[in-house]
């Protein structure tokens, strides 16, 4: 299995769903950036927003015209990968930090794609399931989430502390209600299936389109 051609022809195949005019938002990770030349080489005129400072700055250097999210209301699709896919279109998102910006531009779109290679679907959502945490309070926060763990790894684009539910993942829409009605979290890395619109996931040297 070649995971990087994999993650190459879903991020192209979603390329290809982008039209003239289109506003469009840019993700964050590996397969995004396997997307973002593919959009470029369209040389389509679309307006994109982008998830992260790393998307922004690989989609600009690429031409492509990054604009802040505060100009639009609404997107007309936007691409992004994701950390688990489940039968019923559950997703866990966030090991790249930016689950926050990204559940608010998928959410802004008429169709939120989502492009994997074939590791990412998975028979059932297990942990970790990514956070981002107010820093006021942060002890007393983490205590009211254990099992959980703050990350090492940067901050999230907007400053907030990431860190990581391990906890059991048995009923996600449960623990999703649990987790954003927990003060102190910013944002949670479970996107429930009325987010996505399709699924694109590379598999050997084809793609596999699941509408959710
Ligand atoms: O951090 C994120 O939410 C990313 O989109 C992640 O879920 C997918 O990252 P990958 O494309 O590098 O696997």
């Amino acid at each position: 299995m070649d995971v990087e051609q994999e993650k190459r022809l879903a991020a192209e195949a979603a390329a290809e769903l982008v039209e003239d005019g289109m506003t469009v938002g840019l993700g964050t990770g590996s397969t995004v950036r396997y997307l973002l030349p593919a959009l470029a080489r369209r040389r389509l005129r679309i307006i994109c927003v982008a998830t992260s400072p790393r998307t922004m700055r690989a989609a600009s250097e690429l031409g492509l015209d990054v604009r802040p999210f505060d100009i639009l209301d609404h997107l007309d699709i936007t691409i992004d990968g994701a950390d688990q896919i489940a039968p019923d279109g559950w997703l866990v998102k966030g090991g790249g930090g930016a689950h926050t910006r990204e559940k608010i531009v998928a959410a802004a779109a008429s169709r939120f794609i989502v492009i994997a290679d074939s590791r990412k679907p998975v028979d059932a959502l297990h942990g970790p399931v990514p956070l981002e945490l107010l820093e006021f309070g942060l002890p007393a926060t983490l205590r009211r989430l254990e099992p959980v763990a703050v990350r090492t790894a940067p901050r999230s684009p907007d400053g907030g502390i990431l860190a990581d539910y391990h906890g059991a993942v048995e009923d996600p829409a449960t623990l999703a209600e649990r987790l954003s009605a927990t003060p102190g979290v910013v944002g949670h890395g479970l996107f429930p299936p009325r987010l996505v619109a399709s699924v694109l996931v590379g598999r050997g040297d084809s793609v596999e389109r699941r509408t959710v």
